[in-house]
């Protein structure tokens, strides 16, 4: 259906006309129409939108083809307002996924379309080139699976976009897709033990995101920790191994949630999932409006959550990874213990005292602890000074605060632990090259963003960073040195932004030396940051509030609250609390606090005896260099995550936060690149080594190097569009090196060699 914009232009926002709606977009750009439909409340509620585009510059509507083209470099006119039609189309018959060469763009369709991923869209794109079937994560996945060999080095996703854009789930579908074609691979003798490593990958998912996800205001399963998986493959195609690596869980959470936010889904899922017995064992209260940790955001419930189910699904996981009867015991009672921590209570008596003995004594039971020594860490302060203990009551607000560090620190030693465990289950060889899945936290900007906000959004600057490099920046330089006619593409550096955060007296350094001051505060904080960075176009200092900066992201401004920022880079953990923990009577609480021996155990806990402890954010930059310089090593493939709109509805497609998103993702000048340019590109020897099957078929057997190349490349495209020879290496378009590939697996298949 074609509606000229022209005919409403009149309407006024929001004007409800009988069924229709006109929404007219602030920015004069865009014009939606939408059906709405009136409910009994009289509200209007949007249903779908008709028409979403207007081309702004001439105001004529686009030629509109009604499925959208698949691959948005052959869109015939290129600007962000028709990348935008051209998803919406395709989203709205529910082809979510649009190719920009071998970039794969994703809109989250929030509901399930049939037969999408089942097992038979496993196996078709297991046997197609990419290009060949439409633009499918599979698709994605398979071409990066046979870049293993194809390129002969390790490969990496990384897969970006805001928060609830979709992720996480991309990161299940490619794993799925993986482990299906390992098994496929796999020859008899290795088959029970890769069989193992597969399932295992797989299961670890509800694991982490029961213990790692929750609801917040964008994402009713939100990662609160980043992940990168590594999966090492064999030479004969299967998965040997993996290694989950972990970024900084948001442990804060254990103990505080913003309004019509959730606690971790964990606690949920045992309230409502444990049976009669298992709730006699880990004393647990009757619903989660009995725990101060779970009902202070006002939200318990969510109905697209299933806690009931979350639980089954994580018992049967522990089970899979062989966590024994045991060890899942001792975790639950863990849980249930940080809990009733959160009931203890406090009143000012000469210092802070406990009012609520009975919370003590299940909190003793369920952790092993001793009553006494417990009642006395959380309401006193002990210190050893030149061999002699000295201590001091603490006041209300410091006693609470010292719960709540018991009780964050139970539960990111247990959080690391169980990782540790899934570690040690799919640990395997990696003798040969290996795929890794980057899946980190989105990015966020809530009504008041914290050092929680502050370090996420670091990581997709840093993300957006690694993007830029390999998307333009290193593209641009190599045509430049390999002598390659080009014409430059300009695109939105964010280097000054990192720069701002990272360089030498950045936030992150002032932060970290505010840190180490043992008379820094919060607001002296502010005030080095204001007065260090005040003109840096990239810094926000706000007029009216005395509490907050700001930095202008790639992907939007955000105002951080200075509050509790030193307090959560330092991450101090008092000796006394330790000691207390390190004396439980069960050895499972003891070993956490003594011997998990990940980068994020020990260290973190043991601020009291080493004040040079790096900090947190100190410790999280230097792990995001690292994963830089592990992904700098590795072929990247992107996946850009797509949010239709904020409401996190199915079928409604709101122009404005996807215009958003397409122009802070850098959407236009990707397409614009990859349509100038050649982003396949080969040295002459390793071309001509993997097309050996084709120069004979050819009969191309003279010459130098690059004169074979040039040969065969004029067979395939004698207009020399779609390729170009440099000096050391030939560069071939996407489209040529999918012909290229496919006519390889015909020779072999026809010569009998396996493909
Ligand atoms: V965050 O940065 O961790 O807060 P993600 O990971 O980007 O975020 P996630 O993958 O969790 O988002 O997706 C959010 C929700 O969108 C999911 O819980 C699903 O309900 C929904 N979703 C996302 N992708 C798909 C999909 N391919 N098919 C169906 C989807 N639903
Ligand atoms: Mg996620």
């Amino acid at each position: 259906m074609y509606i000229t914009s022209t005919v409403f232009l009149s309407v006024s926002p929001h004007q409800c006309i009988g069924h229709i709606t006109v929404l007219l977009n602030s920015g004069s750009v865009f014009h939606a129409l939408c059906v709405c439909v009136l409910q009994g409340d009289g509200v209007c509620r949007r249903e779908r939108e008709l028409y979403p585009y207007e081309d702004s510059e001439n105001g004529k509507v686009m030629g509109v083809n009604a499925d959208g083209v698949e691959d948005l470099s052959t869109l015939t006119e290129l600007n962000t307002q028709a990348i935008m039609h051209n998803l919406y189309l395709r989203y709205h018959k529910d082809l979510i996924y649009t190719n920009i060469g071998s970039i794969l763009a994703a809109v989250n369709p929030y509901k399930q379309i049939p037969g999408l991923y089942g097992g038979e869209a496993v196996q078709l794109y297991s046997k197609h080139q990419l290009g060949e079937l439409p633009p499918h994560i599979y698709a994605l996945a398979n071409e990066c699976y046979r870049c293993l060999w194809k390129r002969a080095d390790s490969q990496c996703v990384l897969i970006s976009g805001e928060s609830g854009a979709g992720k996480t789930e991309s990161t299940k579908l490619l794993l799925k897709f993986l482990s299906v074609m390992s098994q496929g691979s796999t020859g008899a003798a290795v088959c029970e033990r890769t069989n193992r490593v597969e399932q295992a990958i797989i299961q670890s998912s509800p694991i982490m995101e029961a213990f790692g996800n929750a609801k917040t205001v964008y994402n009713n399963n939100s990662s609160r920790f980043g992940k990168f998986i590594q999966l090492h493959f064999s030479q004969s195609g299967n998965i040997q191994g993996g290694c989950i690596i972990h970024y900084l869980l948001e442990k804060n959470r254990v103990v505080r949630q913003n309004p019509g936010e959730r606690n971790y889904h964990i606690f949920y899922s045992m309230l409502s999932g444990a049976d009669k017995d298992q709730g006699d064992l880990y004393l647990l209260l009757d619903s989660a409006e009995d725990y101060h940790y779970l009902r202070q955001s006002g939200c318990v419930q969510d109905g697209s959550l299933d806690d009931k189910q979350l639980f089954l699904s994580v018992m049967e996981a522990l089970k899979v990874m062989e966590f024994t009867e045991e060890e899942i015991r001792d975790v639950f009672k863990l849980l249930s213990g940080v809990l009733h921590i959160g009931n203890i209570e406090f009143m000012t008596a000469g210092g802070a005292q406990i009012t609520s003995k009975g919370v003590i004594s299940s909190v003793c039971e369920l952790l092993g602890l001793d009553a006494f020594q417990l009642c006395e860490v959380l309401t006193q302060r002990s210190i050893f000074l030149r061999g002699e203990e000295i201590c001091s009551p603490l006041t209300v607000e410091q006693a609470l605060d010292s719960r709540d560090s018991v009780a964050m620190a139970l539960y990111s030693q247990c959080f690391y632990w169980i990782i540790t465990r899934i570690n040690q289950k799919i640990k395997g060889k990696d003798d040969f090259k290996c795929i890794g899945i980057l899946d980190i936290f989105g990015f966020e900007n809530f009504e008041v963003n914290r050092f929680e906000q502050f370090n996420i959004n670091y990581a997709n600057e840093k993300l957006q960073e690694y993007f830029n490099k390999h998307i333009f920046s290193l593209e641009q330089l190599e045509y430049n040195r390999e002598g390659i006619q080009w014409e430059a593409i300009d695109w939105m550096d964010n280097a000054e932004c990192l720069d701002l955060i990272e360089k030498k007296l950045g936030l992150l350094a002032l932060i970290n030396e505010e840190s180490r001051f043992p008379k820094g505060n919060d607001y002296t904080l502010l005030e080095k940051l204001h007065s260090r960075h005040a003109t840096n176009p990239y810094y926000i200092k706000p007029r009216v509030t005395d509490h907050q900066f700001g930095i202008k992201h790639y992907a939007g401004e955000v105002l951080y609250d200075v509050r509790g920022v030193l307090e959560k880079n330092r991450d101090t953990f008092r000796d006394d609390i330790l000691n207390m923990l390190k004396d439980s009577r069960l050895d499972f609480i003891y070993d956490l606090f003594e011997c998990v021996g990940s980068r994020n155990g020990d260290d973190t806990l043991k601020m009291g005896t080493n004040r040079r402890k790096p900090t947190v954010s100190s410790q999280f930059r230097d792990s995001l260099h690292a994963l830089m310089a592990t992904l700098s090593a590795s072929n990247p493939f992107f996946v850009r995550c797509i949010k239709p709109n904020m409401e996190k509805h199915a079928n409604e497609f709101d122009p404005e936060v996807v215009l958003n998103q397409l122009r802070y993702s850098g959407m236009l000048e990707t397409v614009k690149i990859r349509r100038a340019g050649f982003p396949v590109r080969r040295t002459f020897s390793d071309f001509l080594h993997r097309y050996t099957v084709l120069l004979r078929a050819k009969r191309i057997t003279d010459g130098e190097d690059w004169r074979k190349c040039s040969d065969l490349l004029t067979v395939f495209d004698a207009s020399r569009k779609e390729w170009q020879l440099g000096k050391t290496k030939v560069f071939v378009k996407e489209v040529l090196e999918q012909k290229l590939e496919r006519e390889r697996d015909e020779v072999r298949r026809a010569a009998g060699m396996l493909i």
